[in-house]
């Protein structure tokens, strides 16, 4: 029988830009990704800019392949396009209702990032936005009356637009001290009341103007921005753990490259080799330094330098990560030849698809969690996990989510093995997008994570109504039984 451990945490995830809205409310400045317009499986998602000529450029801005942002343009809203992060799915209006449906599921923990704007508009004043800080404090009372844990990112992929445009985001070493000033803010205010903190989201994912602010996606600029955000991230760890002892942090790396395609040697060097291309970001993170195959790293990729200062050492040493989150959606396959991407490589024959071509592998995971933990010997915390789905609701809004429920189930099992059999130490497990929300790579409503239906489509038109999916009645059970009722799979 499948158990969750003694106080395992377990709810679900989202991130402000996808979820929140209230763009232009409570004193929120401009974040980078409010000039990102939606896209769907074909178009990715874009960034609507104007050149100093009048002219119109439309950038991708898909998360992991980030076109390049001339440095002359300017940041444009476009009266005929639609922004999903300005309303998204209206969290802003509806945190209460929203945190008593993942209550009524018995949610213990639920994950959410702060709108880095919401607190420091455009990042560099002195003094923080007190409605945005009180918007969270509003979040957190809501979720302690139903004793659901608060598990806080601090940056998910985005930055106050001021500090892309004035210094090139993460490329300045500027951007650091604003990340920490708004960290500790952050510590300050809430810290007596959340224990489990999130320094970045899939910090080997992020890239371009979206996430870490950087207009040139080149290998160099972008080596050197996470440098810095390896940093900042450090210096928050340390200024936490002296404001808040016992608190505990993380920083949210994407997994999925995992399988060689063949047994043949050239394939299986290449999948070390891919693997260490993302595991580079959470070795530094979890294990404080820069590691032997760096330097073959930097070579491979054409970085000349990545510069640091005195002293960087020593903090990415002392800022080590607590624990190890992750997200899981999906495994990767690659060959020797493959490019070396986050996502894609060559086709797995042994496994189905989801619609946005997603390849489901629930043993996948419990293959991660033994890997992570004998590498870096610390709890982990799958902070993503989920199915994005075309969900077809009835004249009520009801869906009928088998599909849904059969990738959770099989997920949850594995995890379950994991820590029940191969002994894996695991916080917790927050499933993405316990409501509808945005998708992240499209920008798309059409792409459905949740065990809550909400009205709401690709343009924003719909009446935000929130309907429990047959998903949402099964995890109640999960929940209720500790895992009991999870099937193998
Ligand atoms: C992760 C992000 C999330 C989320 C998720 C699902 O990369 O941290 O923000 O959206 O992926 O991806 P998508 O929304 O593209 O389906």
């Amino acid at each position: 029988m499948k158990q969750f451990p003694k106080g395992f945490l377990i709810g679900g995830a989202t991130a402000d830009f996808q979820y929140e809205g209230g763009y232009d409310e409570g004193g929120r400045g401009l974040s980078t990704h409010d000039y990102e317009t939606d896209g769907n499986q074909v178009n990715p998602r874009h960034h609507t800019l104007k050149m100093p000529d009048g002219s119109i450029i439309t950038p991708a801005s898909s998360f992991f392949f980030a076109d390049p942002v001339p440095a002359e343009a300017d940041p444009v809203f476009l009266d005929d396009a639609y922004y999903p992060s300005h309303k998204a799915v209206d969290f802003y209006h509806h945190y209460k209702e929203d945190i008593a449906l993942m209550a009524g599921m018995g949610f213990t923990a639920y994950r959410f990032s702060i709108c880095w704007s919401r607190i420091y508009p455009t990042g560099d004043e002195d003094t923080p936005n007190e409605a945005g800080l009180k918007f969270y404090d509003d979040v957190i009372t809501e979720l302690e009356k139903y004793d659901i844990e608060p598990v806080v990112t601090i940056c998910h992929d985005e930055l106050p637009m001021a500090l892309a445009l004035k210094y090139d985001g993460f490329s300045s070493r500027h951007v650091i001290d604003c990340y920490v000033k708004y960290a500790k803010t952050l510590f300050e205010r809430f810290g007596s009341r959340v224990k489990y903190w999130l320094t970045f989201n899939e910090i080997n994912a992020v890239k371009g103007f979206g996430p870490c602010g950087v207009r040139d996606s080149g290998n160099q600029s972008h080596y050197q921005a996470v440098h810095h955000m390896f940093v900042a991230s450090a210096k928050a760890v340390i200024l936490g753990h002296e404001m808040m002892p016992g608190s505990m942090f993380g920083t949210m790396y994407a997994s999925s490259e995992i399988y060689p395609a063949t047994c043949k040697p050239e394939d299986i060097f290449h999948r070390l080799q891919h693997r260490r291309e993302t595991l580079y970001f959470i070795d530094v993170m979890a294990r404080g330094y820069y590691h032997n195959y760096a330097r073959d790293l930097w070579n491979r990729r054409g970085i000349t330098e990545i510069k640091m200062e005195e002293g960087d050492e020593d903090i990415l040493l002392k800022g080590q990560l607590d624990y190890v989150a992750f997200s899981y959606y999906r495994s990767n396959t690659c060959k020797a030849g493959d490019e070396m991407k986050t996502i894609g490589g060559s086709p797995n024959p042994y496994l189905e698809n989801t619609p946005w071509g997603w390849p489901v592998d629930p043993l996948g995971l419990r293959f991660l969690m033994n890997e992570f933990y004998d590498r870096y010997q610390k709890p982990l915390f799958i902070v993503e996990n989920g199915m994005g789905a075309i969900d077809e609701a009835d004249e009520n809004g009801y869906v009928e989510d088998d599909y849904r429920i059969k990738y959770l189930n099989d997920h949850l099992a594995a995890m379950c093995d994991a820590i029940n059999i191969d002994g894996v130490e695991c916080l917790g497990y927050t499933m993405w997008g316990p409501l509808d929300l945005v998708s992240l790579s499209t920008g798309e409503m059409a792409k459905r994570y949740g065990f809550v239906y909400i009205d709401m489509d690709d343009k924003g038109n719909g009446t935000l109504k929130r309907t429990p999916k047959k998903s949402y009645y099964w995890m109640k059970d999960v929940i209720t039984s500790n895992g009991g009722i999870l099937e193998d799979f």
